[in-house]
């Protein structure tokens, strides 16, 4: 059986339905400080639980049996400015509880997401390589950085198999997205649709590396399921599929909607998106486990106002 930490979130929303529809509800357990939306709550069992408590999971786990853990819970890139500490406090301790569990032999699998967050302001913005400067300046990128690190340890020293992949910026309709500086991106949609306008709270040309829920859900599933022998990254997979700006978006909305107008103030997270990279070079990921992207900015554009609509 699977537990999902953070399962209420806006990847755990969908990570936990598709891993429900493969594996069958009773086998995949979702858990979050909260309660979820209604199709997450009546699709299989359910346990209010905080991913910083490691006893409270060690009781899950056993209870029902869990060999595998997709750890989801954490303070995104905004918010983390606002809460250092809280954000710390949570995305560590959560990662070492569920680390530890592992090295305890209690669980046998685990899967971590780290971000395009990890690299800094002197990271070479343009096809950013697996391997590169790493100097992240924002709280949330600093505890990315960190976790990759301590994957990569327990897996060489404990032989715990922990799986993780940076992801790029999310965008999807089921959530919505939980304080990040990417959310513009979900956000735009959304405004389209409600007042054919939107404020953006970065500048027109800030390029940033993002992806479609529907890619992120399948490259998190082709690598929990690929053979680990196959595997030459144990801290982090780059992960990319398509970048753009936000004049790129609003420019795909307006062959929906003609009348659409997107306006600029940027605030304090143009700052910490002027430090992430412009393009991602996922080749080791394709090499590894076959990661081939599915959906372009068109495609995203269609989906959403489709299924927003
Ligand atoms: C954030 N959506 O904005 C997350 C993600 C690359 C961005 O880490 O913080």
């Amino acid at each position: 059986p699977i537990l999902i930490l953070g399962a209420c979130g806006q990847i755990g929303t969908e990570l936990t339905m598709a891993l429900r529809a493969k594996h069958g509800s009773e086998s995949v357990v979702a858990s979050d400080i909260r309660e979820g939306n209604d199709t997450l709550m009546e699709s299989g069992p359910f346990e209010l639980l905080d991913a910083t408590n490691y006893e409270a999971i060690e009781d899950v786990v056993m209870h029902y049996e869990i060999d595998e853990v997709y750890l989801m819970a954490a303070m995104l890139s905004a918010t983390a400015e606002k809460f250092p500490m809280r954000a710390w406090n949570l995305n560590m301790s959560s990662l070492f509880n569920v680390l530890n569990l592992a090295k305890e032999g209690k669980i046998s699998k685990i899967f971590w997401p780290s971000s395009i967050a990890v690299f800094g302001p002197n990271t070479p913005k343009e096809d950013t390589a697996q391997s590169t400067i790493m100097e992240p300046s924002t709280v949330y990128g600093i505890s990315k950085q960190s976790g990759e690190r301590w994957c990569e340890y327990y897996f060489k020293k404990f032989d715990v198999d922990v799986r993780s992949v940076r992801y790029p910026g999310l965008i999807s309709w089921k959530t919505m997205p939980g304080g990040g500086t990417t959310d513009y991106a979900v956000e735009i949609y959304h405004k389209a649709l409600e007042n054919q306008s939107y404020k953006c709270f970065l500048g027109p040309e800030t390029k940033l590396p993002m992806m479609y829920m529907d890619d992120a859900i399948r490259a998190t599933l082709n690598l929990m399921e690929a053979d680990a022998k196959n595997l030459s990254v144990r801290s982090s997979y780059n992960l990319g599929s398509m970048s753009f700006t936000p004049e790129d978006i609003a420019d795909s909305i307006k062959n929906h909607i003609p009348e659409f107008k997107i306006s600029y103030e940027p605030d304090f997270r143009q700052q910490i998106a002027d430090s992430w990279p412009s393009s991602i070079d996922d080749s080791q990921a394709l090499k590894d486990w076959n990661w081939k992207p599915e959906f372009n900015l068109d495609d995203t554009t269609a989906e959403m106002l489709k299924n927003l609509g």
